[in-house]
């Protein structure tokens, strides 16, 4: 029987290496994330490339009823999963406190914490009917540290930190694996997003050093899910080797 991930925003960066990682190795996958095209996309290459299964779901995980139409309905062959990466999320705005946009705290506390949280309150339960599954969290750095300007997305970060110390108290008696993944400087389409479609400014971001690329977080995910049923990996924080904190970087401009 082929295991199913199901990968939240594969539409890009991390979730699309860790789809392709996943389908690599044979898993049949239940993708996800707000732009149709994309998703489509992203689909035909997996399936046609790979010859695996592939759910694309399209939806937006901050809305509570649209997660539990595609998720909570889901066909009854998918819903066996054995691994939830909930990884859908970004920053938007850099600003302080005082002068932030509400209108982006929101996106980033409906997205980050919110919408992982209406993830995994549907797919958790069909793990616990198995008496087995792992659910990994994209947290962050900025879920360990903070910096200036960075305010409420590292609160969002830091929640999920917690949500996943929580999630793995809550989940122990059922024998689920919960595992924190904690990226530094990934050069995907964060930085875009971040700054709202100003490309020069987020090519700037990785200027004067070598940031990690998706594929490095895909494959400490991979390496997490494929432990033996006895191990699990709580915690990993991942940086460039150019980076020893949000604030500490060696970069040659
Ligand atoms: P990208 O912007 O490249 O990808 C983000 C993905 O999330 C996209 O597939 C996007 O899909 C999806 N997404 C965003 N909002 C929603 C939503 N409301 N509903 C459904 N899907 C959504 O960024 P990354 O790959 O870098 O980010 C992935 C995760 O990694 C995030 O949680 C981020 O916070 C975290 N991270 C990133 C780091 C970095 O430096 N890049 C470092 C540490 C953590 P779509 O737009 O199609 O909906
Ligand atoms: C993304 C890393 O340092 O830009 O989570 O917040 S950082």
């Amino acid at each position: 029987m082929k295991k199913i991930a199901l990968i939240t925003g594969a539409t890009a960066g991390i979730g699309e290496a860790v789809a392709v990682k996943f389908a690599q190795t044979g898993y049949r996958l239940i993708i996800t994330g707000r732009r149709k095209e994309l998703l489509e996309q992203v689909s035909h290459h997996l399936s046609d490339k790979y010859g695996i299964d592939v759910l694309p779901l399209c939806f937006d995980v901050r809305v509570q009823s649209q997660v539990e139409k595609y998720l909570g309905q889901l066909p009854t062959d998918w819903q066996d999963i054995d691994v939830l990466v909930n990884n859908a999320g970004l920053a938007v705005g850099l600003s302080s406190l005082q002068e932030g946009v509400v209108d982006d705290w929101e996106r980033m506390i409906d997205t980050n914490i919110k919408g992982l949280l209406y993830v995994s309150r549907v797919i958790t339960p069909l793990m616990i009917k198995r008496g087995k599954g792992h659910v990994i969290n994209i947290g962050s750095i900025a879920g360990k540290e903070v910096y200036p300007n960075g305010n409420v997305y590292c609160a969002t970060k830091h929640a999920v930190n917690a949500l996943s110390a929580g999630m793995r108290m809550d989940l122990l008696p059922h024998g689920i694996r919960v595992t924190q993944i904690c990226p530094g400087a990934v050069e995907t389409e964060f930085s875009v997003v971040r700054f709202k479609g100003d490309q020069q400014r987020a090519d700037d971001v990785y200027k004067g050093f070598e940031p990690l690329r998706a594929q490095d977080i895909a494959e400490a995910i991979y390496f997490a899910a494929t432990q033996p049923p006895h191990v699990n990996i709580n915690d990993l924080v991942i940086m460039p080797t150019a980076q020893a904190g949000t604030m500490v970087w060696n970069k040659k401009l």
